[in-house]
């Protein structure tokens, strides 16, 4: 609010007030008022020199809006800031006066920050950003806010200055394998370097906060696995022998390099490979035999095993077909050679018997194993 104060020199001794409001910018020419009609004067004055004083009030009109003198402000901020955390802002000016200035600021979007107006000795106000709930830069990296400022004009008038938030990362997220379990199967006496599987962990922090290296847990057998402390990926380190081991159950370890551990577990189930042949033990002869002993009488006793599983450790026992022999299963790896025929000492003496093992595996292992069987004299021909 402004005063101006007219004097109109019309008399000398005369007093008389009035007061004129007019709207500041009006335009040249514009009627303010009829100083003698409001000053109740006769057109043809007594005395052609009275003194009135006139106040002329200039209102002022909001023909400003807030104006800040940055279009942005930026900040880089830690996810680790703790709440209520202060950040200054920019102020806006209004050169408007009273309600038409600048009153109040408005902060948006309001889930993270809010806006607080704080007042100097000198009655200027400043404005304060205020972190209320913590950020996480995993959640959201970048945070775009506008901080309006709005005077109490009317119609209102406001400014607004974009804030832009960068969220700096901190390592505060552990790697997290994919699976809890992991399987993988193998032949056994699989080549070293053999791929067995590849485990994965994702951390969610970035750059170096999110570097993962892999090993094996503490505990956990390491001479017959590798594992590639970057890329996860098991592979064969030593000999893997089915019949000494058919499955392998390994920790696995995942690591950030701020120390965040997570942990998983690889089963490696091993498949047989037919890679032992059948082993023939004799476990009694009765050499020689009588010459005329019945069909049926056991010659020999053995035991056939083979050390594969499944088909590559089924066996089948032969003896060939045209010798006067028979060899049977008597128990699962017991067999009993047999005579078939009755022989005769003074046609043949001495047989050679080959009894043959052989698996049914792909391809098949087989082995033989030969007996020399005597036949002893009885005295069956007459002089
Ligand atoms: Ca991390
Ligand atoms: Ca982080
Ligand atoms: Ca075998
Ligand atoms: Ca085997």
């Amino acid at each position: 609010l402004q005063l101006l104060i007219l004097c109109i020199c019309v008399a000398d001794d005369v007093y008389g007030q009035v007061r004129y409001s007019i709207p500041e910018e009006m335009v040249k020419g514009s009627f303010v008022g009829n100083i003698a009609q409001d000053l109740g004067l006769d057109i043809i004055l007594d005395n052609p020199m009275e003194l009135h004083r006139i106040d002329m009030e200039i209102l002022d009109i909001n023909d400003h809006a807030p104006v800040f003198n940055k279009k942005d402000i930026f900040f880089e901020i830690s996810e680790s800031v703790h709440s209520g955390a202060i950040f200054s802002l920019d102020t806006a000016k209004d050169p408007d006066v009273g309600t038409n200035s600048l009153q109040t600021y408005r902060l948006h979007p309001a889930d993270h920050f809010n806006v607080k107006i704080l007042s100097r000795l000198d009655g200027t106000k400043y404005v304060e950003m205020v972190l209320q709930t913590t950020l996480d830069r995993e959640k959201q990296e970048e945070h775009k806010l506008v901080l309006t400022a709005y005077d109490g004009g009317n119609p209102q008038k406001s400014g607004s200055i974009s804030i832009n938030i960068l969220v700096l990362d901190v390592n505060d997220n552990g790697p997290i394998f994919l699976q809890t379990v992991y399987k993988a199967s193998i032949l056994e006496n699989s080549a070293k370097g053999t791929r067995v599987l590849q485990v994965s962990a994702v951390d969610a922090d970035k750059g170096t906060n999110g570097e993962v290296t892999y090993s094996f847990s503490r505990g956990s057998l390491s001479d017959l696995f590798d594992i590639n402390t970057h890329t996860g990926e098991i592979t064969v380190g030593g000999l893997i022998d089915f019949e000494s081991t058919k499955q392998y159950e390994i920790n696995v370890e995942a690591k950030d390099r701020g120390g965040f551990t997570n942990s998983s577990k690889v089963i490696i189930d091993i498949i047989d490979v037919n890679d032992n042949a059948p082993v023939i033990t004799l476990m009694s002869f009765s050499s020689p035999v009588p010459e005329d002993s019945i069909p049926g009488t056991v010659i020999a006793m053995l035991n056939i095993k083979d050390l594969d599983s499944g088909k590559n450790g089924h066996l089948k026992c032969f003896i060939r077909p045209d010798s006067p022999f028979q060899i049977k299963q008597s128990s699962s790896n017991f067999y009993i050679l047999t005579t078939d025929h009755v022989l005769d000492r003074e046609k043949i003496s001495e047989y050679n018997i080959t009894i043959t093992a052989v698996d049914e595996g792909s391809p098949p292992y087989s082995t033989n194993k030969t007996v020399t069987l005597k036949l002893s004299d009885v005295n069956d021909n007459a002089p």
